[in-house]
């Protein structure tokens, strides 16, 4: 699909005349960016309408992926790019004197996500569209997404994110196909049915993005809910004077798809929360019903045309709210209803972490879904009659297990990397997984290679191409063929200099957006994720503080400069999490201050890390940190586009490292740390940290500068809540895991200090790494859980 220059151009120009009301002497950059979106997007339409009419007409089975959080970034370089338009668009932006690169970094980044699993639902509404298969993402269309984080004075500050300030290009609004969703009230039995009443309503409105795969050869939709008040204005109140009451409703109806996960520590935190799941969960429930009933189709064969995957358990009311529909309002047997619902839904766990398996009260769900509590009940009981071996229950001590619901609701649970999904199988889920031993299935994560290859590192795809013949980017294993070349001399310079123009770039930015001024020789050591203890930031900036020291001790030492960059939000309520930032920023500060160790190593903490500042980091990234606690991270999908990119990983045997680690080779990764069963081991002798503290003067050096207040001004009490914690029970076994992590991390020094050594290891992680491609994580989705077909 090509469109002469001339044309785009014209196009361009009349936009912005005719959809902006301005001529190009007044355009700004936005409405310049504006004109572009509009233009492209037109010319997604015709695929995704047509995709949509050959989807029916194939009678193709459809793949719905509910999420709370799609984290999709930005979505006209990915437009431009999958359209194969970058060279048009390039040139009559030229024509009209404006800067490729500006216009696309103007947009902004849509924040509909915290994290991996947000921009793992985003990945693959990419690669669902790329392999033809037909499918919607539902979620909800956050107002101000999670937040936009700043630094005062080193700690954390929350800002409102406020991407939608302006019009969002990419969507479409269907006012005509709103629904309406009601919580609370009371439930009346009527014979064998019951009838919900509910006493509190609000609008879901639907607005649809289109998500077009590769080559513009089929798009998908992402219908995002927003939510409005059934009856908005009081005008007789706002007549009376009485003018912020006038527009209450509305600001409550609001809140609902205002900001993705609100601070759920309060009582109203919590039922917000659960009214989110509850809104964006029920809409497109009944959203495809509606779509399937128009068919004239028998909802008994439901599970035939129609698979739902709930990511996570934040869609997992979608169990109970679906035998509802069945039951209550399409008369459906109770018993018919469970099943046909159970065959039509599957579940991903994305985590082992208890603190993260969701679980409402009793009284709280009780009270905003009654007709959905004693679902629960009577799914758990008749699961429990069926299964006489279960021991426990759904509803535990005045709680609902969230977990549990959608394994039992769920024809399929997957883990995400293979680690992770044996670990499911023996801790979180071992009583069910005892009584249902197929249900669990593992589907390693995977990341799509036209956005986290070709579009961000357009040089290293540039390189490859020259290579590989044929369009590789939609068979990734391909890149095994880069492996021969691994050897090869010329190759690997023209790899090198790929690796060193990406770093050259990033050190501009640097200095220009964050006045950093660092030598794009040194060895770029990037660890960008949310920030956890399990995650151990910590462990990095004490690597940092042990390094510093020892740079200081012995100056004519041969050290391997380093410039180390973290990125990532902490939760707002996460304390700890919020002083290992601080802490990291305090140390960069001194360190970066102090002239002895100038050149040889910088600390870069960048603010507001979200998917564009991941996509300018990793091509320019060298060493990748994954450094969790074995058994804590299910899988990391930063880890999979480091590798792809050409950064080996410094890292434990977690998650998907596992899997990484395997193919890549052992001797392109620096592996370091307890395994997770050594983990659970060492946790359980008394005063690990404090012995491996004693044991290792490097670590407890380090820490002694926190306490002595090395980092604040003197003030030793500064960074006790992380000083404390790591001396004292350090669960994620930070102290434990030190001295091997050092130990690593000068190997990689060493190796780094052999250009061609270090380039070669660079080149294989890429080469090995097509595995990790979210085609394939998308096929075996569709193969093993849903049994859906490509329609392209
Ligand atoms: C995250 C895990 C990551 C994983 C992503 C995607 C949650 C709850 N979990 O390890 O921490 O890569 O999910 O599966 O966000």
């Amino acid at each position: 699909m090509t469109f002469p220059t001339r044309l785009l151009r014209d196009d361009l120009l009349e936009r912005l005349k005719f959809d902006l009301g301005r001529d190009a002497q007044d355009a700004s950059l936005r409405d310049w960016r504006m004109a572009v979106s509009l233009a492209v997007r037109a010319r997604i339409v015709t695929p995704w309408l047509a995709a949509r009419r050959a989807a029916e007409a194939a009678g193709a089975k459809q793949v719905y992926y509910l999420s709370m959080e799609f984290l999709i970034g930005r979505l006209l370089e990915d437009a431009i790019v999958n359209l194969g338009l970058d060279g048009e668009v390039n040139a009559a932006l030229t024509e009209l004197g404006l800067d490729y690169d500006r216009l696309v970094e103007d947009e902004p980044d849509a924040a509909l996500g915290n994290g991996g699993l947000g921009r793992l639902a985003a990945c693959f509404m990419e690669s669902l569209a790329t392999l033809g298969c037909p499918a919607y993402g539902y979620g909800i269309r956050y107002e101000h997404g999670i937040f936009r984080q700043d630094f005062e004075d080193g700690r954390q500050v929350e800002h409102p994110e406020d991407w939608l300030s302006e019009p969002h290009a990419w969507e479409f609004e269907r006012p005509g196909e709103d629904i309406i969703i009601g919580f609370g009230g009371h439930v009346r039995e009527d014979g064998a049915r019951a009838v919900w009443t509910a006493d509190e309503h609000v609008v879901a409105r639907p607005f649809d993005m289109p998500i077009i795969g590769w080559q513009g050869r089929w798009a998908n939709t992402l219908r995002l809910w927003g939510a409005r008040p059934t009856d908005g204005f009081d005008l007789s109140r706002f007549n009376r004077g009485d003018f912020a009451a006038a527009a209450e409703n509305e600001a409550l109806a609001r809140t609902i798809s205002r900001v993705l996960y609100p601070d759920d520590t309060t009582e109203q935190g919590k039922t917000l929360r659960l009214k989110q799941e509850y809104f964006f969960t029920a809409a497109s429930l009944r959203d495809l019903l509606r779509r399937f009933v128009l068919r004239g189709r028998d909802l008994r064969s439901l599970p035939q045309h129609v698979a739902i995957q709930m990511n996570d358990t934040h869609p997992a009311i979608a169990g109970p709210e679906l035998v509802r529909l069945l039951h209550d309002e399409h008369a459906m047997e109770f018993d018919d209803a469970i099943d046909t619902a159970r065959a039509c839904l599957a579940y991903t766990n994305h985590t082992l972490l208890p603190e993260a398996l969701e679980t409402w009260s009793e009284g709280l769900m009780a009270h905003l879904l009654p007709r959905h509590m004693r679902l629960i009940e009577r799914i758990d009981h008749r699961h429990a009659m069926a299964n006489p071996a279960r021991r426990t229950s759904v509803v535990d001590h005045g709680h609902v297990k969230m977990g549990e619901l959608s394994f039992i609701m769920a024809n399929r649970v997957n883990g995400v990397s293979a680690l992770h999904t044996e670990l499911m199988k023996k801790t979180v889920f071992s009583e069910l997984h005892g009584l249902h031993p197929d249900r669990i299935v593992n589907q390693t994560n995977g990341v799509t290679p036209r956005r986290w290859l070709k579009s961000s590192n357009p040089r290293l795809s540039t390189l490859i191409s020259s290579v590989i013949e044929g369009d590789w980017l939609v068979d990734l294993d391909r890149l095994a063929e880069l492996d021969p070349l691994c050897d090869d001399a010329g190759f690997l310079t023209d790899f090198a200099g790929v690796k060193q123009d990406n770093k050259v770039d990033l050190a501009n930015w640097l200095a220009r957006d964050h006045g950093f001024s660092v030598d794009p020789a040194a060895m770029f050591d990037v660890q960008i994720k949310r920030i956890h203890e399990y995650k151990r930031q910590h462990l990095n900036i004490l690597e940092a503080i042990a390094l510093w020291q020892d740079m200081r001790a012995n100056p004519q030492g041969n050290h391997t400069p380093r410039v180390k960059i973290f990125g990532g939000k902490a939760a707002p309520g996460y304390v700890l999490a919020k002083e290992i930032i601080e802490l990291i920023n305090a140390v960069a500060a001194v360190v970066n201050a102090d002239p002895l160790v100038r050149g040889r190593l910088t600390i870069a903490f960048l603010p507001n890390y979200n998917v564009s500042m991941a996509e300018r980091l990793i091509p320019a990234a060298d060493l990748s940190e994954q450094i969790s606690t074995a058994g804590k991270e299910a899988s990391g999908t930063g880890n999979m586009k480091f590798a792809l990119n050409g950064a080996p990983t410094i890292g434990t045997l977690d998650g998907a490292n596992v899997e990484i680690r395997e193919r890549v080779g052992a001797e392109n990764f620096f592996l370091f740390g307890m395994t997770a069963e050594q983990v659970v081991a060492r946790r359980a002798l008394d005063g690990h940290a404090a012995a491996a503290i004693a044991a290792d003067p490097r670590l407890a050096r380090a820490l002694q500068a926190i306490r002595d207040g090395a980092f604040s001004g003197g003030d030793g009490a500064r960074f006790a809540g992380v000083c404390d914690n790591v001396m004292g029970p350090d669960y994620f076994l930070v102290a434990s895991d030190f001295a091997d992590y050092w130990r690593a991390q000068r190997q990689a020094d060493a190796v780094f200090r052999d250009t061609d050594a270090w380039t070669r290891m660079a080149a294989r992680n890429t080469a090995r790494s097509g595995w990790f491609s979210s085609d394939r994580t998308i096929r075996d989705y569709m193969a093993q859980i849903w049994q859906a077909s490509s329609v392209t």
